[in-house]
Order: C-alpha cells, then structure tokens, then sequence
C-alpha cells in the first residue's frame, strides 16, 4: 500500500529543505502578509470547525496572534471599516452560500465591545459587505476579565468573542534547529493569547436553505477579514499562502476568491512543490484553500478541525511513516468542555527562553508583535508566528486530501 506523501529521501531531507526555504519566513497564518502584519486585529491566526453539539457546528477563527500576558487586544470596529466573515460553501462550488458577518462597535472603557452577527445568502454572501439579517448580537469578553461572556439566541446560536489562549501548540524551535523534537518538547505558542470568534450554530442554518436539501451535510469554511473593503486576510486551511506563494504575492493571493484560486494560483503553487520536491498534482488537493468537513462523518481534521486535533503529530507521522512521531507538546491550557470551548487567556508573564533570552530584553514585552520570543524576525514588524513550519502538516494535508479524493500521488524520486 502507498504512502499518501512519500519524502524525498526522508524526513530530515524534507526538513531541511524546508527549513531552508522557510525558515526566514513569517508565521504560516500569523503575520502571513504584508497587509494582515500590519494590522493584527484583521489577521488571522487559525481556522477552526467543529461539532457544536445538538446539530450545531462551532465556527470558530483567531486573530491578534501572539499576544503577550497583559496586554488587552479589541477587534477591528465597524467605525473603521472593518469585517469578519465566516463564509460557507454548501454546495462544492467553492463560492460561499452563506456569509456571517460579524461587526464590532468602539471598546467602552473596560475593552467590551458590541458584536453583531449578519448572515447574507447567495450573491450578497460573496460580497465584503457587512448586510443581512441579524443572527445574534451581544458584546464580547472585556480583555481584561476572566469569564467568558456567552451570547444566546433562540435558535440554540451561541457566539463567543474575545481574548483565549492561543490553542495552537507546536514545537516550532525545534523544528527550526532541525526536527531536533524531545520529549517533553517546548510549546512555542504555550502561553501566548488571541482574540477568539466562536460561533455556534445549527448546521442547517447554512446547509438546508441554501441547498433545497435537508439532508445536505457538506460543507467548507473559510474566513476574510477586510477593512474599508479591502481584504486583509482569508484563511481556510492553514499555511497554504506562506509556504506556497512568494512573499510579493502573499496580499494578492489573500484577496482571491477561493473560487478562483486554481485558475489563478495553481502554476504558483506547483511551482512551489517543485520546488520542495514534492508531487506537482498536490496543487489540485491544497487549493482552493477551504477547510472543508461533513457533519455526518466524526470530526478531526481532516474533517473538520477540532481545538484539540494534534496536527503537528498528525502529519509527523504521516511524512515519517513513524506511529510514534510527535513534537511531544500539547496545548498549555484546557480547553472547555463547552462552549466557547477555548481556554482561559493566559495572565502570567513569559518565562523567559534562550530563544528569547538574546534579542529580548524582558521576558514580557509591551507590544506583541514586536518583542515575542519569534524566531523570525527577517522583515520586522512580524509576528512571527503560528503554523509557522506548518508545511509538513500542509504537504500531509495534501497529500490526505489527494488520496481521499482519488488522486494519483506519485513518488517523486531525485535521490
Ligand atoms: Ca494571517
Ligand atoms: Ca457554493
Ligand atoms: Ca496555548
């Protein structure tokens, strides 16, 4: 039986390749582009989608990556042009049906903001606008309390917004210094916060009307994030812009549709591939970049993400062929066993690092983009961060997909 993902002459040769090619790089999702560096509220962090209990789905997204302990990050406000939207494609078009908009007012005093979530359907919902009907509305979690604050509707819709731990974990130092994992290894993100979005809701509410089928159970999510209609950001899967497309392409390739991402990006991203010795026809599984699941088939990535699915071992594993691979972290925090699911922000200040311990001056820096124990500092301004070395888990992600859909995965042999 074939591996879906075969390395070139094993995993410390990929990694090393890939290491070389992107180790200077911003993080995958964190910090992935000149326009989303600039502004963290608008960039996204990490896409999530999940079983919400009762026919719900939890559709969640981060952004403010690497906040430091302390510091009070809000969302980008509705009196600044800004949006989120949480699109969804329930049709396999890749052209969203369903569009949340979810829109901030001005922080009052304590940080708290009003939020509001509009759904737009059908054409409406392929536009940066911010109309349609109101979903649910209540205020987000003031950044500098403790308890999350959950907003109801009659539906059985839950929406959660605010500060949480980072529930991205990885061991991204020791992948850099070269796949030198241990056990324990060190968490990277272990520590740091974002600013969450969960919302949950009944899977009908974006499969039903928008198919005419109510036993319709597919569907794909992607987030963008836009100011004064410009996108800032979109994410589904994470990792696919910063390690695939060049870094003067990074905005260009944030502000295309998903629909048309094959017909734009595919000589890009094979070209990339080629680069890293992999196999050409794992564009068609990597794009368009769309988190795709089934509610009707257990949730785990590649169904799906769940906070707690390890994808970092997960895809170890799978371009090792070791059952026992693993970065030997987990996320420092506990997630909630409801809703909002993610865990507490974390309050206590950074221990300081070795890999923090050269170029920072105090552990806990006032900003969190500038000082954070990142590794990756090339353009500044970064916040180095996230999946950063996510191309493992994107490159196994294609590779999955690839053999899920049918696809021939070749062995790609130079030595
Ligand atoms: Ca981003
Ligand atoms: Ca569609
Ligand atoms: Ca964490």
């Amino acid at each position: 039986m074939k591996k879906p993902f075969i390395l070139l002459g094993g995993a410390a040769v990929l990694g090393a390749a890939l290491i070389a090619s992107f180790g200077a790089a911003s993080g995958a999702d964190h910090g992935d582009a000149p326009l989303s560096k600039a502004n963290h509220q608008l960039d996204l962090a990490d896409v999530y989608a999940f079983d919400g209990g009762s026919g719900n789905v939890a559709l969640t997204f981060t952004v403010n990556p690497l906040t430091m302990p302390g510091d009070k990050p809000t969302f980008g406000t509705t009196q600044h042009g800004n949006l989120y939207q949480i699109k969804i494609d329930s049709n396999g078009d890749a052209v969203p049906d369903v569009s949340y908009n979810v829109s901030f007012g001005e922080p009052n005093s304590d940080g708290a903001q009003s939020v509001t979530v509009r759904r737009a359907r059908g054409a409406q919902a392929d536009t940066l606008s911010a109309g349609g009907d109101v979903v649910i509305e209540g205020t987000t979690t003031s950044p500098g309390t403790g308890a999350p604050v959950i907003n109801s509707a009659s539906s059985g819709t839950k929406l959660f917004a605010g500060l949480r731990d980072d529930p991205f974990f990885f061991d991204l130092n020791a992948f850099k210094a070269g796949l030198k994992f241990r056990d324990p290894g060190t968490n990277f993100f272990a520590g740091l916060n974002v600013s969450g979005v969960v919302l949950s809701i009944a899977a009908e509410d974006f499969m039903a009307p928008a198919q005419g089928a109510a036993t319709h159970t597919a569907a794909g999510v992607w987030v963008v994030t836009s100011a004064n209609g410009t996108v800032i950001d979109r994410m589904g899967r994470p990792a696919i812009n910063t390690v695939f497309i060049p870094k003067e392409l990074k905005d260009k390739f944030n502000q295309t549709k998903p629909a048309d991402d094959l017909a734009q990006w595919k000589s890009t991203v094979v070209a990339s591939l080629n680069g890293l010795g992999s196999d050409p026809a794992l564009a068609d599984a990597l794009l368009p970049d769309i988190l795709t699941f089934d509610t009707s088939k257990a949730w785990g990535f590649l169904n799906g993400r769940q906070l707690t699915d390890d994808v970092i071992d997960a895809e170890l594993q799978l371009v090792t062929g070791s059952k026992a691979a693993s970065d030997y972290v987990s996320n420092d925090s506990t997630f909630l066993g409801g809703f909002p699911y993610l865990g507490a922000p974390n309050t206590e200040p950074l221990p300081p690092t070795p890999e923090a311990a050269a170029p920072a001056t105090a552990p806990v820096a006032p900003k969190p983009a500038a000082a954070v124990k990142a590794p990756n500092t090339g353009t500044g301004g970064g916040s180095g961060s996230d999946n950063n070395m996510l191309i493992w888990l994107v490159l196994g992600v294609a590779g999955v997909a690839a053999v899920s859909m049918g696809a021939t995965v070749a062995v790609r042999g130079r030595k």
